[in-house]
């Protein structure tokens, strides 16, 4: 099955294996050493304060995976190498839905550079430390099964 957008008039973030209206925010569950990223958004208000897997929008003719990796970079200015979609699709705000990628931390410290104000790499053990959005909370579970020994 393809991922791709292929169509390039389409506004940005808007997917075509999906209803053409619907954008896909696509997070990744970042994992190194055993343990997971967490990020808290420092925008928009109503979100700012709650941490999340980080990622954005698609952009037209990008591969979920490449949104990725563009987005860690953007955002944390670190490499990562993409793995498995973790099974699942969670909506947002209406109109969009969350997918999302393990990955794995290639090279770079991450820095919150952009969206967020604070990060923290969590054990399993700590997951519950930190006020998770609700719409990821499903995907930190999944996550949390995924997550390699140290
Ligand atoms: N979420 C969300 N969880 C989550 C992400 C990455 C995003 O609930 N793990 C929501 C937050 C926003 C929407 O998805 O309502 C878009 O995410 P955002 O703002 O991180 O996407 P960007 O970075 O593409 O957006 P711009 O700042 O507009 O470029």
């Amino acid at each position: 099955m393809t991922e791709r957008t292929t169509d390039p008039t389409a506004p940005r973030g808007h997917h075509r294996d999906t209803d053409p209206g619907v954008v896909v925010v696509v997070a990744g569950a970042v994992y190194d050493q055993g343990r997971l990223l967490a990020a808290r958004r420092s925008a928009p208000a109503e979100l700012a304060g709650r941490w999340e897997l980080p990622g954005g929008k698609l952009e037209p003719g990008e591969s979920p995976e490449e949104a990725l990796v563009r987005e860690l970079r953007e955002e944390l200015g670190v490499e990562t190498e993409p793995g498995e979609r973790i099974p699942g699709e969670w909506p947002l705000k209406p109109g969009y839905v969350l997918r999302v990628w393990t990955a794995r931390l290639l090279s770079g410290v991450p820095r919150p550079l952009e969206d967020h104000d604070e990060l923290r790499w969590l054990a399993r053990h700590e997951l519950d430390s930190v006020d998770w959005l609700d719409q990821d909370r499903p995907a930190v579970a999944e996550a949390a099964l995924r997550l390699p020994a140290a």
